[in-house]
């Protein structure tokens, strides 16, 4: 026959046990999520806005090698939209003479996201994929400048940044003049 207060003790021992497991498990699910959020959420639209900017300079390059011709990256004044322009008129600068791509529809940056920093009104690609400086824009910063810079989210710079206002989350992004490739795009926390 069962101990009545034995019995009693094993229920309570079990009852803490199971309130341990509970707290173990929140605590668990708590870190996950704060894990989640932390790469997954955290920064989601300078990310997004990032690939945007990867995506319509990966094509600009495309039409640029596949046409023989220089093609631009076009910021909108706003700081939201970037479009593809040819360089219709051979000039190697944007012009009014340029046309808008027939595929270049202006690409808009998530909500809330814009151009906090950019080469300059426009960043051109020649036909071997290098890349045309604006002569009056911001200076290119060297590869190893920008990862000197990255060490601390204080002084973090980059060819171009992506910024949210809301939240001030950044994309700095490293631009590579003489290959065209977007070389690293970092995400400094402040
Ligand atoms: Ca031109
Ligand atoms: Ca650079």
């Amino acid at each position: 026959m069962t101990d009545p207060k034995s019995s009693k003790d094993g229920g309570r021992s079990l009852f803490w046990g199971c309130v341990s497991q509970i707290v173990i498990a929140a605590i668990l699910f708590g870190g996950g999520v704060w894990w989640v959020y932390n790469d997954f959420v955290l920064g989601a639209d300078v990310k997004r806005a990032g690939k945007i900017f990867w995506a319509a300079l990966s094509k600009t390059r495309q039409l640029s090698a596949t046409k023989h011709r220089a093609y631009f990256v076009v910021f909108d004044a706003t700081g939201h939209y970037i479009t593809i322009y040819e360089d219709t008129d051979n000039s190697r600068t944007f012009t009014s003479a340029d046309d808008r791509d027939a595929i270049g529809n202006p690409v808009k940056l998530p909500f809330d996201v814009t151009f906090a920093k950019v080469p300059g009104p426009w960043l051109g690609v020649r036909p071997d994929g290098s890349l045309i400086w604006p002569p009056e824009g911001t200076p290119d910063i060297p590869s190893a400048e920008f990862d000197r810079l990255l060490a601390d989210p204080a002084t973090a710079n980059g060819d171009v940044i992506l910024e949210k206002t809301e939240t001030g989350e950044r994309a700095c992004i490293d631009l590579d003049p003489v290959t065209g490739i977007v070389r690293k795009i970092a995400y400094p926390r402040k």
